[in-house]
């Protein structure tokens, strides 16, 4: 099934994942970096830490936008308005990034926090839900930059059956529906598959409602 929003086609890949290839052209996802250095001047990556473990992740992050996702040992996975080095409020989201909530995301409020993942070539991110938000009914909204991945998408329970496929730099995920709760993560990094990033490795944004619309 294809979905046609604007001039844009989604790929619907289960019931609610919805693939927008190359969503953003190149000029797009130049400025979305751009953007993002800028961003990350002010607001470093940090490394989390998973809960009560302390295991590092092997992705580095930051956020944009009211809200930010962060996780350590001590506090586990939490949202909050500011960072946890800095101790400041996180830039502010991009333009580009609210448009296109807007445009692709058939919920009644904006986006409250952008996640950015960094994978160096060797970083993934195991099979995980995003759960942390108050509002399923508010889809995910993911933007993909630089190298691709191995991205795996499941079903609402771990041990669900899964499939694969590649994200490429533009590519726009939707999960929403009856993927809202469905495991994903990254198997891993194709390296050198994109000169976006001169100094390689792969950005994804993730756009989220925090909150529910009262
Ligand atoms: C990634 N993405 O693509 C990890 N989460 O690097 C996610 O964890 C994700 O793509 C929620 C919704 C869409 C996603
Ligand atoms: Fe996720």
């Amino acid at each position: 099934m294809t979905t046609k929003i604007g001039e844009h086609r989604g790929v619907t890949i289960q019931p609610g994942a919805t693939l927008f290839p190359a969503r953003l052209d190149r000029a797009e996802q130049e400025q979305l970096l751009a953007d993002l250095r800028a961003a990350i001047a002010e607001a470093p990556l940090f490394r989390p830490e998973m809960p009560k473990t302390g295991k590092p992740f092997s992705v580095r992050m930051t956020n944009l936008g009211p809200l930010g996702w962060v996780s350590d040992r001590l506090g586990g996975y939490r949202y909050q308005p500011t960072h946890p080095t800095t101790g400041q409020p996180w830039p502010k989201m991009p333009r580009l990034l609210l448009d296109l909530w807007a445009e692709v995301c058939a919920y009644p409020g904006p986006p409250e926090a952008c996640l950015v993942n960094f994978y160096e070539p060797s970083a993934k991110m195991g099979l995980h839900q995003d759960r942390d938000e108050a509002d399923f009914a508010a889809p995910i909204l993911s933007v993909s930059l630089g190298d691709s991945c191995r991205f795996r998408l499941g079903g609402a329970d771990r041990s669900d059956p899964t499939r694969s496929f590649e994200l490429n730099s533009g590519d726009v995920v939707v999960l929403a529906g009856p993927s809202r709760l469905a495991f994903h993560g990254v198997d891993r990094i194709l390296a050198g598959t994109s000169r976006l990033l001169p100094e390689g490795g792969r950005v994804n944004l993730t756009l989220r409602r925090v909150t529910g619309m009262g």
